[in-house]
């Protein structure tokens, strides 16, 4: 409430109280009475002049407050510039730390697709030097194929069979140990090099007494393979084999399979005996 409207209060107050009092003086029927209620009233209106006064009228109790509070500040001096100053901290601090966010994950994330560039190139590099190789991989496979199919195509001319990963060659014609194994030497092989039961086997089927790839020319008693292994086993031997001599004081240094009919088919004979041979071409592909 405005000071001028306390003024319009009291006046009208004022007004309405010597008009009651007025009143009672004329009729003068209780003269005490009346003098007690024009007291009281003027009390009123004093007080209420007075709460106009120290107080600012307000029918806003916190706009009342808000004055009252105010008017605490030491020489009536209210901080309008600090708190112009807080709330603009407040409103500025969010924006500079969400700016200073942002550049933050820019940069990071400029770093990190840096980085991808980089390992995406030596990734680009790495699947090129691997590509090269595979290529250089596959045209030597490739070469050693055509190479292996033109040695086997050559192995095969008189005729030949398969063998799990092997071709063999089965003589048609009796030769010296040696001149066998330099006919399979020319055909690109050497004579068959017995590797298992299987295989033994399988030339044991040829059906005739036949040379093999063993002998102990270089040191008597010491059987090597025609590749230059040792033979580290007694398998295949026949019974009292090797005998080393035969009857007329002659070395056996070559072993042939003479006892085809069996699985113990070896024997040790004169390598200037003709006999048929085997010629094994390994395929290693
Ligand atoms: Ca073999
Ligand atoms: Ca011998
Ligand atoms: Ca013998």
């Amino acid at each position: 409430m405005e000071m001028s409207e306390c003024i319009h209060i009291y006046d009208n107050s004022l007004l309405e109280t010597e008009e009651r009092h007025r009143g009672t003086e004329e009729s003068a029927s209780n003269p005490n009475g009346g003098i007690d209620e024009l007291e009281e009233r003027i009390v009123d209106i004093y007080d209420t002049a007075d709460n106009c006064g120290v107080h600012h009228c307000s029918s806003n109790p916190e706009q009342a407050e808000l004055q009252n509070t105010a008017d605490q500040w030491p020489g009536n001096i209210r901080p309008v510039k600090s708190r112009s100053w807080v709330v603009t901290v407040c409103v500025l601090l969010p924006c500079v730390l969400l700016l200073a966010g942002i550049t933050g994950l820019v940069v990071h994330y400029e770093n990190v697709e840096a980085s991808l560039e980089e390992r995406l190139l030596m990734c680009h590099l790495a699947l090129s030097a691997d590509r090269d190789k595979l290529q250089s991989h596959n045209k030597t496979w490739d070469e050693k194929r055509k190479q292996t199919l033109v040695e086997l195509n050559h192995f095969c001319e008189a005729g030949c069979k398969s063998f799990n990963s092997s071709f063999y060659y089965f003589s048609a014609t009796q030769k010296s140990w040696e001149d066998s194994r330099q006919d399979c030497l020319a055909k690109g092989a050497d004579l068959v090099i017995i590797n298992s039961e299987e295989e033994q086997k399988f030339i044991n089927s040829f059906n005739k007494v036949s040379w093999i790839g063993l002998s102990d020319r270089d040191e008597e008693g010491t059987w090597r393979w025609v590749d230059g292994t040792f033979l580290n086993s007694t398998k295949f031997w026949q019974k009292n084999e090797p005998s080393g001599t035969h009857g007329r004081n002659v070395k056996e240094d070559c072993a042939d399979a003479f006892w085809y009919t069996v699985l113990d088919s070896w024997n040790d004979d004169a390598c200037t005996t003709a006999h048929y041979w085997v010629c094994e071409k390994l395929i290693d592909l």
